[in-house]
């Protein structure tokens, strides 16, 4: 038993090569962890914290963190989701994004929940997609498939598939259409119940605060722009800054720079405002981290 022994180091389960290994290595880069080449090693130590990655297929990183071989890990919901393994959920992480949905041939005869009785439905999730159906009161069959889901109904060994779907892309290129989500999935980041020893739990603190920054300053940018002094308390109206703007005074008389944080689903909104209250040279700067 590994978990209380406060030599070792914090152990993460990160996806080895897939849709979540390069988001979730910048994600873990961006709160300045720093790792030497780990496309090479399945154990990767960190070069700046107590921390070792573990490089593994994302089916297998529930079950490691659930067993205490790693403390943390980076998946999909959908696969925590899938064995309803023993983890507790520290933060959903905003990429990785995906459905899981009931797709059918389009213009065949399942059209709502209730006509899936007694068809069958290929899927890689049999756990989900069982329960819930099982909780609708309708009887399917479910095929477990392990890739490739989407070529069932062609083939005719199912009647509709359950899959996970972004773009719905794949769908469409397979004459399918969507009936209904049945999960909505993205990445998160897991902590094993086991016991941790003090140190580990502290760090597993200091890196959901960073996470914290990363993403808030992700969803943030940094404005600077200069306009009349008397145009100032109109700006402050208009921007819905964190903390109120820092306004400095220019060489140029009766001028002032205003610099401030504000949301960045709002900045073309904001930004035409600023420029009929009189702001120019407005420049736009990406945030790296915060802690607000
Ligand atoms: O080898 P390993 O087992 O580690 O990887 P994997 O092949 O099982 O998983 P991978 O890398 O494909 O996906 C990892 C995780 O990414 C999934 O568990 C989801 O949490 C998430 N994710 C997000 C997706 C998708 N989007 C996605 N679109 N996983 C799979 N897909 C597939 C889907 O199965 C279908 O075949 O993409 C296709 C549909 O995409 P669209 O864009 O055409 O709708
Ligand atoms: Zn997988």
């Amino acid at each position: 038993m590994r978990t209380l022994d406060s030599t070792t180091s914090l152990r993460i389960a990160v996806q080895k090569s897939g849709r979540l290994t390069d988001k979730t290595l910048n994600l873990l880069e961006g709160i300045g962890l720093k790792f030497d080449d780990y496309k090479r090693s399945l154990l990767v130590k960190c070069l700046n914290f107590d921390v070792e990655l573990l490089l593994i297929r994302d089916d297998d990183i529930p079950e490691y963190v659930e067993d205490g071989v790693c403390d943390l890990g980076f998946v999909g919901a959908n696969v925590v989701e899938e064995d309803q393994t023993d983890v507790s959920i520290l933060r959903g992480l905003n990429y990785g994004v995906c459905r899981l949905s009931l797709a059918v041939p389009k213009n065949g005869d399942i059209q709502h929940i209730e006509d899936f009785n007694g068809k069958k439905i290929a899927t890689s999730y049999p756990g989900i997609t069982g329960r819930f159906f099982e909780s609708k009161g309708i009887d399917v069959q479910v095929l477990t498939l392990s890739g490739s889901v989407e070529i069932a109904p062609r083939l005719e060994i199912a009647d509709a598939i359950s899959d996970l779907v972004s773009t719905g892309d794949t769908l469409k290129a397979n004459g399918l259409v969507e009936i209904a989500t049945i999960f909505e999935s993205e990445t998160q980041l897991i902590k094993t119940n086991k016991p941790l020893s003090n140190g580990k739990a502290e760090l597993i603190g200091k890196i959901l605060q960073r996470i914290e920054g990363y993403q808030k300053a992700a969803k943030s940018r940094y404005i600077m722009m200069n306009a009349p002094q008397e145009s100032v308390p109109k700006i402050k109206e208009i921007i819905p800054s964190l903390k109120s703007p820092t306004v400095m005074p220019l060489a140029d008389n009766g001028m002032v720079a205003i610099h401030t944080v504000i949301p960045i689903s709002t900045f073309w909104d904001v930004m035409e405002q600023l420029e009929e209250a009189g702001a120019t040279g407005i420049v736009m700067l990406p945030i790296e981290s915060m802690i607000v």
